[in-house]
């Protein structure tokens, strides 16, 4: 085998997403069959933290992969970061009781500038950056604005696991397959204010809303949707993990392939005004990307009023969340 060894960061990664993400990163689900892979793990300098990624490398070891050349351990960033060509932020952190969105936000904050700025001393300079943890758009806004050397488009955050969920619901409630659900669309903030489109998605070509009543739709599916997260935490006493996972395996997979002409996926980006989402936040936007791998946001989808109006207030959120960490935007 040829093909220079992809060096793939993943912060948490002794976590429970990194314990259902690693193996399909090392396998060669992310990435192709024929791309190998190195993986560069960090969690935080905690003892018990770094011997639960210690056995988790020996996990992978033992699992044979035929891509995976090797597997580095660290809890400094620096070293975490050195050479990647993709930098996965999963770890972040947990809400504690008694915390409010706002308090999770400060704190996590300086985790993510301290990344970002390590990002952009020590990664490869193709570097692209996908986060996960919470609260995801805003510690992505962070790390961007950490790393003025790596261009802000190589930044992204998920909103995969939701539209997957949106069109879960969607084919549930129509009783299709979920392949007859096409152009599920996820907009804003990936929170409670998170804009689930069914105006745009298609259910076996024909607009969602055309198909299932606007009742359910604006009622139910929105409600489902945006609190699917605490649903899986009621249920398992855990949040979400292999579906979250997967849905970075897709994250990375829609940032890579080309899309079908006029097909889009839900990408957290650096808004650029479309849609009227103020300029500058990390924002679901509809996502296409062309031949040469480079990405755009989708323009001239048609939003009904009601979907206009979540959307405007579910940016409204996102620019709370900037006010909140001014400070670390330097
Ligand atoms: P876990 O608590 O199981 O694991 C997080 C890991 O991150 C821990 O091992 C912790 O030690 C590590 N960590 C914390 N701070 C770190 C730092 N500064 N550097 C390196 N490692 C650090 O959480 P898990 O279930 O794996 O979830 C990870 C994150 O994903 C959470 O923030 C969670 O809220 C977020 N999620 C985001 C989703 C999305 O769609 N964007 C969905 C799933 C998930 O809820």
């Amino acid at each position: 085998m040829t093909t220079t060894p992809l060096r793939v960061a993943v912060t948490g990664a002794a976590g429970q997403i990194g314990y259902s993400l690693l193996p399909r990163i090392a396998n060669g689900e992310m990435f192709g069959p024929d791309q190998p892979i190195i993986l560069q793990l960090i969690e935080i300098p905690v003892d018990k933290a770094l011997a639960a990624l210690d056995g988790v490398a020996m996990e992978l070891s033992d699992c044979a992969f035929p891509l995976l050349q090797d597997i580095t351990c660290t809890a400094d960033v620096k070293t975490g970061f050195d050479g990647a060509h993709w930098a996965l932020l999963v770890g972040s952190k947990p809400r504690g009781p008694g915390m409010e969105r706002g308090d999770l936000i400060r704190e996590n904050g300086p985790i993510f500038t301290g990344q970002g700025r390590a990002i952009n001393d020590c990664a490869d300079d193709s570097v692209r950056v996908a986060v996960v943890g919470n609260p995801c758009n805003t510690n992505c806004l962070i790390a961007m604005h950490s790393a003025p050397d790596v261009p802000d488009e190589r930044f992204s955050a998920m909103t995969r696991l939701d539209q997957n969920r949106a069109q879960n619901q969607l084919a549930a409630k129509a009783g299709v397959p979920s392949t007859s659900v096409t152009g599920t669309l996820i907009w804003g903030n990936h929170s409670a204010t998170q804009v689930p489109d069914f105006h745009n998605a298609r259910i076996n070509g024909e607009r969602a809303d055309t198909v299932i009543d606007d009742q359910w739709l604006q009622g139910e599916f929105f409600a489902t949707v945006q609190q699917r997260g605490a649903a899986i935490i009621k249920a398992r006493g855990l949040s979400s993990a292999a579906s979250a996972a997967s849905s970075l395996v897709d994250h990375v997979s829609d940032l890579v392939k080309p899309t079908a002409g006029g097909e889009w996926r839900s990408v957290c980006v650096k808004s650029d005004g479309s849609y009227g989402v103020p300029e500058g936040l990390i924002s679901s936007f509809p996502v296409s990307v062309g031949a040469d791998g480079d990405w755009s946001i989708t323009q001239g989808l048609e939003l009904t009023p009601f979907l206009q109006e979540r959307l405007t207030a579910t940016g409204a959120e996102l620019s709370g969340e900037r006010e909140m960490v001014a400070d670390l935007l330097g």
